[in-house]
């Protein structure tokens, strides 16, 4: 069957919508590190929204990290692909202002003349809390991290990670005069612009000291909030899609209706007129970034780990249990209990959009695909609350549950029995703190565990000298959880 062309596009099916403009004009104008699902659903989006609004030349280019997949399923088809919105009913959009596709391994250079550029006006980021190479726990560039290692051995001729591309980059704007650039990450970290400004100027200062300052002055990093729930595209998207449109579309991304994202105003250059299509744009985005990460972001994660591991494989069928979704509902009140979010926001409206969002059954949006990098996530996403909740004396019972739930997790078994792999950069790492030494595979029966995972720096920074009575009540659920299993945990914690 043909595939999606730009050829085509004057004779897609009625009902599907389709750009507006002349994608002729688009020039190579933003750089996007790490064009995934939820970039190609979200900022893509909004700049395909302005491009229909106003017209204008900015086009992305979107740069993968790792494998060619992204660059095979688009550029075939011109950069062109197809929204699949999944509301009430699924609605078809073609999206159009991704112009190119650069694979990093196979083309280092082109990624840093891309950044380099002077035409280039904006450099973004979706490469996940991982692609940082940072230490969740203080923020600050993991200097052994293998990749930097290497970007620092080859005094990033060749780049590999994400912060050595965007150094190798603004190395060459600065080396040729050009003026600074911003670098705005899109990724669900606290003051993710604070944390990306840290890495660059820290590798860029062992590059080059003059570097680093010349960045510090001419370049900013915005921080910005970002949200849509974007699961990974299944066949039955693609399929649907083919179904649709009458050609295949090899790079559809699914989602949901609802979509937000906060910038912090803070340019170092023009960028598209982002405010005209809804973005919110404001000196502080720390309100907005806090109540969804720990809100949504947190939610999330519970539901994965109790989930998953209790055989629940999407979001909506975990939602639908009661007992689940008591717990998420307590944990929500607690979140909010040191939220500080601001008293003009309507918190009990954005909880129960959440649960509605999660209950979304067309979305399929699998626990197991958000379970993964939990080491990289649960300090943002629980830590922050229940470091909160810990000054001030509150209770913290809950918390050890989650905690508990994720080490549960973290032992790879299903309760059918069913083994899986613990997907996370520390996988191994952890590992070893849940197993007998020298055996093969066997699980510690004793509270060792909770105890070896919870003195893990990178994720707990110093919590468990701090709080050595959460570690108790941790090993406390830990073992109701393995001897009683997660729904007599989760009654036992809310009296039912
Ligand atoms: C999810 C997020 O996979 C995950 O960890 O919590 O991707 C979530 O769907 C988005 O942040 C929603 O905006």
């Amino acid at each position: 069957m043909t595939r999606l062309s730009p050829e085509l596009l004057g004779e897609l099916p009625a009902g599907v919508d389709v750009p507006s403009y002349d994608r002729q004009k688009l020039k190579p104008r933003i750089v996007h590190l790490g064009i995934g699902a939820f970039h190609r659903a979200h900022q893509a989006v909004y700049l395909d929204d302005l491009l229909n609004k106003q017209g204008g030349d900015w086009g992305i280019v979107g740069v993968s990290l790792r494998s060619d997949s992204v660059a095979k399923q688009l550029l075939p088809q011109g950069g062109l692909y197809t929204q699949l919105e999944k509301g009430a009913e699924n609605q078809f959009r073609i999206i159009g202002s991704v112009i190119d596709v650069v694979v990093a391994p196979e083309d280092p250079d082109a990624v840093i003349q891309a950044i380099a550029d002077q035409h280039t006006g904006l450099v973004s980021l979706t490469i996940t809390e991982k692609g940082y190479c940072h230490n969740p726990a203080t923020g600050t560039l993991l200097i052994d991290h293998p990749e930097i290692q290497q970007d620092i051995t080859n005094n990033l001729q060749r780049p590999v990670s994400a912060v050595g591309f965007i150094v190798a980059g603004l190395k060459q704007r600065y080396e040729q005069g050009f003026p600074g650039i911003t670098v705005l990450s899109c990724d669900n970290l606290p003051n993710n612009g604070h944390v990306l400004r840290c890495v660059v100027s820290e590798l860029a200062r062992i590059i080059d000291p003059k570097l680093s300052e010349w960045i510090d002055k001419h370049v900013t990093f915005p921080c910005s909030m970002v949200d849509r729930i974007v699961p990974a595209t299944t066949d039955a998207d693609l399929t649907c899609v083919r179904e649709r449109l009458g050609v295949v579309d090899k790079g559809v991304v699914s989602c949901e209706p609802f979509s937000q994202w906060v910038v912090q105003n803070q340019f170092a250059q023009p960028v598209p007129d982002y405010a005209a299509v809804g973005v919110l744009l404001t000196q502080d985005v720390s309100a907005y970034e806090k109540i969804k990460l720990r809100l949504l972001n947190g939610s999330h994660s519970l539901i994965a780990y109790f989930g998953y591991v209790n055989g629940f494989d999407f979001v909506h069928q975990v939602v639908n249990q009661s007992v689940f979704l008591a717990l998420i509902q307590r944990y929500m009140t607690e979140a909010q209990s040191v939220l500080g979010a601001p008293t003009s926001f309507d918190i009990e409206g954005y909880k129960s959009q959440l649960i509605e969002r999660f209950k979304n059954p067309a979305l399929q949006h699998q626990t197991y695909q958000i379970a993964m990098d939990g080491s990289q996530k649960i300090p943002q996403r629980w830590l922050e609350t229940l470091t909160l909740l810990l000054q001030n004396g509150r209770d913290t019972q809950l918390f050890a549950l989650l905690i508990a739930g994720w080490i549960t997790y973290l032992q790879g078994k299903r309760i059918n029995g069913d083994s899986f792999e613990v997907m996370d950069p520390m996988a191994k790492q952890l590992k070893t703190l849940l197993e007998v030494p020298g055996s093969s595979g066997d699980l510690k029966a004793d509270q060792s565990t909770v105890d070896a995972v919870m003195t893990c720096q990178a994720i707990f920074g110093n919590l468990s000298q701090r709080a050595p009575g959460l570690v108790q009540q941790v090993n406390h659920q830990y073992r109701i959880l393995n001897e009683q299993g997660a729904i007599a945990a989760i009654h036992a914690l809310l009296g039912t």
